[in-house]
């Protein structure tokens, strides 16, 4: 029996609109959800990876976000709260060739769906992930999630929390995740890039979405993702490129030492030539945290782009290789043979 060659992305040759990619489906999100932005990201982004709409599947968990799949013109599967990682999994091994797409929410893979989450990403399953983090349940009307931040007040909080919170990206590597992003709703260009990015990296990767939901915790982001604060808060990084921003582009990041500082190039001697390059491909994941994390400390910018991406072998590779390998050399060609095969007792 031959397993895994079901269908593929065959490149048809065909131009894709990101049109091609939208169901005709109302889209039932608030108005002014910062989902919006993503979705339409993604429909620009899955015309560019020009991979057909019948060989793609979209599945999710459960929240505002994991209605995403409703949206796309693709296969898709809308499954149960923080089971998407598990479902993904399932269609990508199943056949590996299909262009396999999970959408979470902060609360369904960092509290119900923490589990599967990191497992996904240990495993390094071919699954393109976006984290819809808007540090809120939305769709239950606004509990905080693992995701918000010490002291948040919600319905589920009334007098502030009192823990803190996940920063996704450091589960990301604590689970040796081989690719990592992040973006903003308001950032559709980065967004797109990322989801490009994502789908040509062999593996799992997470790209996290700091989305704004405007009825439950509005302004979640505002410190950075306001535009007139935006160049200056957030560093877009790319690799190859030096780790520069402001929108002066005059403020840079070097390392003191073992921690991340923002530098002002042309002051305290300071040249464009000191400030570090990103490589998104360094195995070592230590600079990579850092900068994930780096927001945590006053002054330092949020970061955005690709942070990590590096290769490691890759799940439903392996497993078709070694199942191909073991059908070669068996002998066994039924189950009957097989049971024949085993050791059995008889109970008297
Ligand atoms: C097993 C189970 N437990 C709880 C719920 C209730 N529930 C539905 S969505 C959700 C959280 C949604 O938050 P998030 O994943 O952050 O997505 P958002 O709605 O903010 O996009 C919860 C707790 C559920 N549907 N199933
Ligand atoms: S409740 Fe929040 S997350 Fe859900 S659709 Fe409305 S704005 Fe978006």
């Amino acid at each position: 029996m031959k397993i895994n060659k079901v269908v593929g992305p065959v490149p048809s040759g065909l131009k894709y609109e990101g049109s091609d990619f939208k169901s005709k489906g109302l889209v039932k999100w608030c108005p002014g959800c910062g989902d919006y932005a993503v979705l339409a990201s993604l429909h620009k982004a899955m015309a560019e990876i020009g991979v057909a709409p019948e060989n793609t599947v979209v599945v999710s968990g459960i929240g505002c976000s994991s209605r995403l799949p409703y949206y796309m013109g693709t296969y898709g599967m809308h499954t149960i709260h923080g089971r998407g990682a598990a479902v993904a999994t399932g269609v990508k091994v199943a056949n590996p060739d299909l262009n396999v797409w999970l959408m979470s929410g902060d609360g369904d893979s960092m509290a119900i769906g923490g589990n599967h989450f990191i497992h996904m990403i240990r495993r390094n399953v071919g699954i393109n992930m976006v984290l819809f983090n808007n540090k809120i349940y939305g769709l239950t009307k606004g509990q905080y999630s693992p995701t918000s931040d010490r002291g948040f007040v919600s319905k589920s909080s009334p007098f502030g929390t009192v823990e803190d919170p996940f920063i996704p990206g450091e589960l990301v590597f604590g689970a040796r995740g081989t690719f990592f992003a992040r973006t903003l709703d308001v950032e559709m260009g980065l967004t797109s890039k990322c989801m490009v990015a994502a789908h040509h990296h062999p593996g799992t990767s997470v790209i996290e979405a700091l989305v704004n939901c405007m009825i439950f915790n509005n302004g979640t982001h505002k410190e950075f993702s306001d535009r007139a604060v935006r160049a200056d808060k957030t560093i877009i990084l790319e690799h190859g490129k030096p780790m520069i921003y402001g929108k002066d582009r005059n403020k840079g990041l070097v390392l003191d030492g073992l921690t991340l500082k923002s530098v002002t190039i042309g002051e305290n001697g300071i040249e464009e030539s000191d400030i570090l390059l990103h490589d998104a491909h360094s195995v070592n994941p230590i600079l990579h945290q850092m900068l994930a994390t780096m927001h945590e400390t006053d002054g330092m910018p949020v970061a955005l782009g690709v942070i990590r991406d590096v290769k490691a072998p890759v799940y439903e590779e392996e497993l078709v290789s070694q199942i191909a390998d073991v059908q070669e050399k068996s002998t066994i060609e039924t189950v009957q043979q097989h049971l024949d095969a085993l050791t059995r007792w008889t109970v008297e």
